[in-house]
């Protein structure tokens, strides 16, 4: 690894710096872009600045996967000079060649044409789905505890393997907003020495289809509708509760989406699923079925949906950034992979449940998560596009020791991958991009194509030869090959159809359901309303009510009174069964690292204590932001808000310093966030703060000045509200509060 695990060390170094120098010349907030630059023009030619120290980049591979040596940045632009492609110096990039200053520019002018021409084709088609999203470097370190059921060498115990990540939404464009609901996808490549493990993964265990032929009609119902290209990244439309309303094996997954698992608080905070069952050889040669799963250290939370909307407009880029901010402050984000492992039965079922069904999930009190590895993501990219851009996954890459099921969901993927990069990455060397190399001696036969990398030696890319001395050979048994395993086939027609038990579409919807707490209950009826009702048609509404009649009459009942419909009956026997308390996300008490914590200051605050609570936060392995009437420095601290820049929304809680009156800006002609019915003594945009922080059950808590704020918000007393007479005293509360994310007492649920 070329750069490891930089920026702990870098928030370390800052941090015993912050102890010596002032605030104002510690840099601590992460997201800037380089180091603070000069006011005026620099003309002094130097070399390019290095990478951030947070910034990794793939290992520097040759095309066919040997180590190099190479210093990574000599990937990048050298020396300090403007030059062409072809690297001849320039004098001049802002001019055309023209025959006179207000002549007609030159055919010949051949630096205006590279330079126009390479930028009419910078853009290359995004994904087809999950478009938009973002990639970390990281690094797997295993356990050793899946010895026993794989031969996969990167799970042996101790054994370290570089892994790049990218999350994503499905439905989206490449810009559209990260906090949509949707299912988030979880990439993961392991760069193993036995060839390249992709786990392609989502944040929700099960999927819309039992089919892959069923894809496309799942995606061009979820897609915007064609006519009008609207709404984009969402599912709240009628074309998608159309086909899901009919095509009942979506039920769900679809109450998955309208569950709080729809809308993440981070990538950081979410589960990652392998949704299909896979096959595991170990090197006696005996198998057994499993299931992988990622298991978020910081436990599972999520947004509240009014918050999502409004980051989607605030902040459309929430979870990248919170992404790259985490790694940039030292706090890592971290997994662990579980795998759950079943008998390779004859039936390939486990307690009566199909295990090649996509739409099924085994609770984990079944059959326990066992945990086999650790997952840290360390390394921002250096270039977006052409490591998260061009990073291209395929679930048909498998190391020795993972195999494949006959899940025909995962079985239509294994054609799916390659073939989408053939456009996308525009032919077939799409492997030797640098992010796609792996870090296994490559020797493949595979020749020529649009860009090939490779300089290949010899004269026979064919098997036998003789020329080549018969090289490349057949691994052998103890050459650690993949092997395909000798599964046994029933004897059986050919059919277009699926097992019997794949048309149970509703008891585990019910599963789902009966699983959640109160308040995830009232979420999943909300966010059923909201979207059945912006769809136009009436029918549509009322066959989805149908379905979800035949999952729970509560949940239909006020689905459909919501709507303004009658609720039906179900047409079928509600099925009985056992809930799965793993399934709900709320409960239990996780670390709050990387947390963003809002401190609202003025001139008047006692800004030693603010000192004091900011450098705790810091501490905690949290961000503080100090939020005052205006930009630049309060004191001697630097302000990364002010009222007219700030938002609840960037913030996981409120803590209140000071009770600063209406800012000179608060005028609600410039700023409509400081529009007030009447006259308050505190600024609007502070009540607004603590509003929405409290409508969205976040923590929130003041002292000294600060406490005036929340007796004007009305909120003093109400759950998860703390005052105290000090600063540390009300962030010690806080942060306790922050261990479950949320405050859900203060918002007693309606549905049990
Ligand atoms: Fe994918 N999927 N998928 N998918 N998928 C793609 O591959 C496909 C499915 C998932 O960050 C595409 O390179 C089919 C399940 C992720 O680059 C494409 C079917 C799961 C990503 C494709 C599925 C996933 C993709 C588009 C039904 C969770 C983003 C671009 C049989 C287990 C990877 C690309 C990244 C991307 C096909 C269903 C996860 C078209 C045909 C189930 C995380 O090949």
């Amino acid at each position: 690894m070329e750069s490891r695990n930089p920026a702990k060390a870098v928030k370390d170094v800052v941090e015993s710096a912050a102890e010596k120098v002032s605030d104002v010349l510690t840099p601590k907030v992460p997201g800037a872009p380089g180091m603070p630059p000069p006011l005026e023009e620099p003309t002094t030619p130097h070399d390019p600045p290095p990478p951030k120290p947070e910034q990794g980049a793939p290992q520097t591979r040759t095309p066919t996967g040997a180590r190099t040596g190479t210093p990574s940045r000599a990937r990048g632009q050298q020396g300090a000079f403007l030059t062409t492609a072809q690297g001849a110096r320039l004098r001049d990039t802002d001019h055309s060649l023209k025959a006179g200053p207000r002549g007609p520019v030159l055919l010949q002018d051949h630096h205006l044409r590279e330079k126009i021409t390479h930028f009419d084709h910078e853009r290359i088609p995004e994904r087809v789905v999950h478009a938009r999203g973002a990639g970390a470097h990281g690094t797997f370190s295993a356990y050793g505890t899946a010895e026993n059921v794989t031969r996969a060498g990167f799970l042996r115990k101790g054994r370290e393997t570089e892994v790049f990540v990218r999350f994503s939404t499905v439905l989206g464009s490449r810009g559209s907003a990260d906090t949509v609901r949707d299912t988030r996808g979880f990439a993961t490549k392991f760069y193993t020495d036995e060839g390249t493990f992709d786990l392609v993964a989502n944040n929700i265990p099960v999927f819309f289809i039992q089919d892959a032929i069923k894809f496309p009609d799942v995606i061009h119902a979820g897609k915007p509708h064609p006519d009008r290209e609207i709404p984009q990244a969402q599912s709240a439309h009628d074309t998608f509760w159309d086909f899901v309303s009919l095509h009942t094996e979506a039920q769900h997954h679809t109450m998955w989406n309208m569950s709080d698992r729809g809308i993440p608080r981070s990538f950081r905070t979410m589960e990652g699923f392998g949704v299909h069952t896979f096959r595991l050889v170990n090197s006696a040669g005996e198998t057994v079925l499993a299931k992988f799963h990622w298991k978020p250290k910081l436990g599972v939370h999520s947004l509240v949906w009014e918050e999502a909307q409004m980051l989607s407009g605030i902040d459309p880029d929430f979870h990248r950034r919170d992404l790259y901010d985490a790694i940039e402050a030292g706090a890592f984000p971290e997994w662990e992979l579980g795998i759950q492992v079943f008998p390779d039965t004859p039936e390939e079922t486990f307690a009566g449940i199909d295990l090649l069904d996509p739409t099924k999930i085994v609770p984990e009190e079944l059959a326990p998560v066992q945990p086999v590895g650790r997952l840290t993501l360390n390394r921002t990219p250096t270039n977006f596009f052409a490591e998260s851009e061009q990073v291209a996954f395929h679930v048909g890459n498998l190391p020795p020791g993972i195999d494949v099921t006959n899940d025909p969901l995962l079985q239509g993927r294994l054609f799916s991958y390659v073939d989408t990069q053939l456009t996308r990455l525009a032919g077939p060397n799409f492997p030797q991009i640098p992010i796609n190399r792996p870090h296994a001696p490559v020797n493949d036969m595979l020749r020529d194509g649009f860009h090939q990398q490779a300089i290949h030696t010899g004269v026979a890319p064919y098997r036998p030869n003789s020329l080549d001395g018969g090289n490349p050979f057949p691994a052998g048994d103890d050459d650690h090959p993949f092997t395909d395993l000798p599964v046994r086939v029933a004897e059986a027609p050919k059919v277009r159809q699926s097992p019997a038990s794949f048309d149970d579409h509703f008891s585990q919807a019910r599963l789902f359901w009966l699983s959640m707490s109160p308040v995830e209950r009232e979420h999943i009826i909300r966010a059923y309303t909201f979207e059945l009702g912006k769809c136009y048609h009436q029918t549509i509404r009322e066959r989805q009510l149908r379905c979800l009649a035949n999952i729970d009459p509560v949940l239909c009942a006020e689905v459909a009174a919501g709507l303004g419909l009658p609720a039906p009956q179900p047409a079928i026997p509600l099925p009985d069964v056992t809930p799965s308390p793993a399934l709900s996300q709320i409960g239990r008490e996780w670390p709050a690292d990387g947390r963003m914590i809002g401190i609202v200051v003025d001139s008047d605050a006692d800004l030693d204590t603010v000192r004091e609570v900011r450098r705790a936060v810091f501490g905690a392995d949290m961000v503080p932001l100090l939020i005052a009437p205006h930009g630049g420095m309060i004191g001697d601290l630097a302000v990364q808000r002010s009222f007219a820049t700030g938002r609840s929304v960037e913030l996981d809680a409120l803590l209140l310093a000071a009770a600063p009156p209406p800012a000179p800006d608060a005028l609600p002609a410039r700023d409509a966030k400081a529009g007030a019915a009447r006259p308050v003594p505190v600024d609007p945009r502070v009540l607004l703060l603590v509003e929405e922080c409290w409508r969205h059950a976040k923590a929130i808590g003041a002292w000294g000045p600060g406490v005036t704020v929340l007796e004007q918000a009305g909120v003093i007393g109400s759950p998860g509200v703390v005052t105290g007479g000090s600063g540390d005293q009300v962030l010690t509360a806080v942060q306790h509060l922050l261990a479950t994310h949320r405050v859900w007492d203060r918002f007693p649920a309606s549905v049990s």
